[in-house]
């Protein structure tokens, strides 16, 4: 299995209680390594450009409306099959169906508030961690 990268946000819902730390960990011990990670404010057009894939969906206003809420923070994420094992740790969408000891299931307040992103394919990794950071910024 080869090393790769990752794309994470630690949303608003989890920046706002404190837990940037927590959800680290967490992601620390799942065998992935922070190589790079800032705190920032997006901006509307910002959420609306990450998120462009799910406009049609008829909960894109909130979701957007909730990532300009708060800070969050963005971080690159590197390990063996990074996006999978990120997509393991965060667990299910819902937090009521994400599996014990996942970060959903641990700190997730509601599907819309689910505390984390992560890419869902090495495609999507790429394009979304060249959408926050440059190529400087991240520190394998
Ligand atoms: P994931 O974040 O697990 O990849 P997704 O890509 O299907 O899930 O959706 C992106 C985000 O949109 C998700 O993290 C929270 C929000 N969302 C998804 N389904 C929702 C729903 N039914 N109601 C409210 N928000 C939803
Ligand atoms: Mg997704």
């Amino acid at each position: 299995m080869a090393v790769t990268r990752t794309f994470s946000i630690i949303k608003p819902d989890a920046t706002r209680r404190n837990l940037t730390g927590a959800v680290t960990k967490m992601l620390e011990e799942a065998g992935l390594r922070v190589v790079a990670s800032k705190r920032i404010h997006m901006t509307r057009e910002q959420a609306e450009g990450f998120y462009a894939v799910h406009k049609e969906r008829p909960f894109f206003g909130e979701l957007v409306d909730f990532m300009i809420s708060e800070p969050v923070v963005v971080q690159v994420l590197e390990g063996e099959d990074a996006v999978q094992k990120n997509r393991d740790v965060m667990g299910a969408t819902n937090p009521a169906d994400a599996a014990e000891g996942t970060i959903r299931k641990t700190h997730a307040l509601s599907i819309g508030e689910n505390s984390v992103h992560g890419s869902d394919s090495d495609e999507n990794a790429a394009i979304e961690i060249r959408h926050f950071f440059n190529d400087d910024e991240i520190v394998g």
